[in-house]
């Protein structure tokens, strides 16, 4: 889908444990600003509800599972993060709603830039005429 994929890390197993690493611009295409998670969130909770003009991020459930619904004026897609060495890479002009997060989930979310509120387009209507011109 426009702007979005998968990403798989390589993740290092032995009888210690387990280890993925992910650096910026190696593992995934940008280097990393800023870092997030989710957690605690409700079982009928639904978040996102927006899309960013300029950011690239990449989605990593480090425990649970979360879907991600993902929408461009043209297509739609869901995705299910459930395994912690597979990311979801959006890009610009995506929109994106995350629920079904399971109890205990964490979502990580590795960020290209800051928090810029003025980066959000928060309006589905906005969003779409803005977009358009992409399509
Ligand atoms: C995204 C999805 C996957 C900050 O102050 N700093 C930050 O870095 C972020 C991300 C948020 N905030 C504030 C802004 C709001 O007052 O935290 C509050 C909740 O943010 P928001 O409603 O945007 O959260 P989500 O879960 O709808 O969206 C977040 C990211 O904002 C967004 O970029 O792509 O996760």
């Amino acid at each position: 889908m426009y702007n979005c994929c998968l990403v798989k890390f390589k993740s290092i197993a032995d009888r210690y444990g387990s280890l993925t690493p992910i650096e910026g611009k190696i593992d995934i295409p940008f280097e990393i600003k800023r870092v997030y998670y989710i957690t605690k969130v409700g079982p009928d909770v639904t978040r996102g509800f927006h899309s960013h003009r300029t950011l690239h991020q990449v989605l990593i459930c480090l425990n649970g599972s979360v879907k991600i619904k993902l929408k461009n004026p043209v297509s739609e897609e869901i995705v299910e993060l459930n395994d912690s060495s597979v990311g979801l890479y959006i890009g610009p002009y995506v929109w994106r709603e995350m629920y079904d997060f399971s109890e205990g989930s964490v979502l990580l979310v590795l960020a290209s830039d800051y928090y810029k509120e003025e980066d959000y387009i928060r309006n589905y209507d906005f969003y779409l005429e803005e977009a358009k011109k992409r399509f």
